[in-house]
């Protein structure tokens, strides 16, 4: 949860025809820029080098930059997405990987693997089997992230939940944000689990990025937990991401 850098993308105009599970209103471009200016200034307030790359017309969904990548210490992996419509954006991210890593290797297939679905901790990578992700997908990633030293645990995406990530963060090397629904599978003992509260499961999608917990706006009771927990938290508003499924881990790429 310490990062010296994060990579993130300007939405498009085009996110109007994002993926959703769900159509609850189409999401407001000049809104959703205005969270994105936010999240971008709230990484940058802790020193943090935040690259903003140029919107993507031709990909909707290139905003949640996170699905594209896994960046690790001693390298980075270009991921391939489960959703056909998102496969490009990977071609997108790799310059800005090289620019700052030696090492980027890519998922070949024939599996699939969405960033969303990992969580790296202060012990282990765990990824979530979801519909975007899925066993050979995880298979090419333990045999890479096992070269670079790390053990990775695949566990798995409770049922209409689209992302792992969309139901847990990291709030410090050895402490889970997490929904109740995702803890009971039992993937996190071992942990220190925090939950959110019933009824505010979206704001399990939050990242810690240095000394913030970044949450979506509009989850009192959790954010009060957290605040007591002695974290200190930003509240961005994300209304508009969330018509189209996405938080504030899907953001950025952190490294
Ligand atoms: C999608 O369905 O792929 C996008 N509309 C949302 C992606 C959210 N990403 C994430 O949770 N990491």
């Amino acid at each position: 949860y310490e990062f010296t850098r994060a990579i993130t993308r300007r939405p498009s105009a085009s996110i109007t025809d994002g993926l959703r599970a769900e159509d609850t209103g189409t999401p407001d471009l000049d809104q959703m820029l205005r969270d994105h200016a936010h999240y971008v200034a709230t990484l940058k307030k802790t020193g943090a080098e935040v690259v903003e790359l140029p919107p993507l017309e031709d990909f909707p969904d290139a905003v949640f930059v996170e699905d594209t990548a896994l960046c690790l210490p001693r390298g980075a992996v270009l991921m391939r997405p489960g959703a056909p419509s998102r496969m490009g954006e990977v071609a997108h991210m790799a310059p800005a990987l090289r620019d700052f890593y030696d090492d980027v290797r890519e998922i070949v297939g024939p599996g699939h693997i969405e960033g969303g679905d990992i969580l790296v901790t202060g012990r282990e990578i765990l990824v979530g089997r979801s519909d975007r992700t899925d066993a050979a997908g995880v298979a090419e990633l333990t045999r890479i992230v096992s070269d670079w030293g790390h053990n990775l645990r695949e566990v798995f995406t409770p049922p209409g939940v689209l992302h792992f990530k969309t139901d847990c963060s990291l709030l410090d090397g050895d402490t889970i944000l997490a929904t109740q629904r995702l803890d009971a599978s039992g993937c996190f003992d071992g942990y220190r689990v925090l939950h959110v509260a019933d009824g505010e499961e979206a704001a399990a999608n939050s990242i810690r990025f240095n000394q913030f917990v970044l949450m979506p706006a509009g989850f009192p009771r959790t954010a009060e937990m957290l605040d007591k927990a002695g974290f200190e938290v930003v509240e961005i508003n994300n209304s508009e991401c969330a018509k189209l499924d996405g938080g504030m881990s899907c953001l950025s790429l952190r490294f």
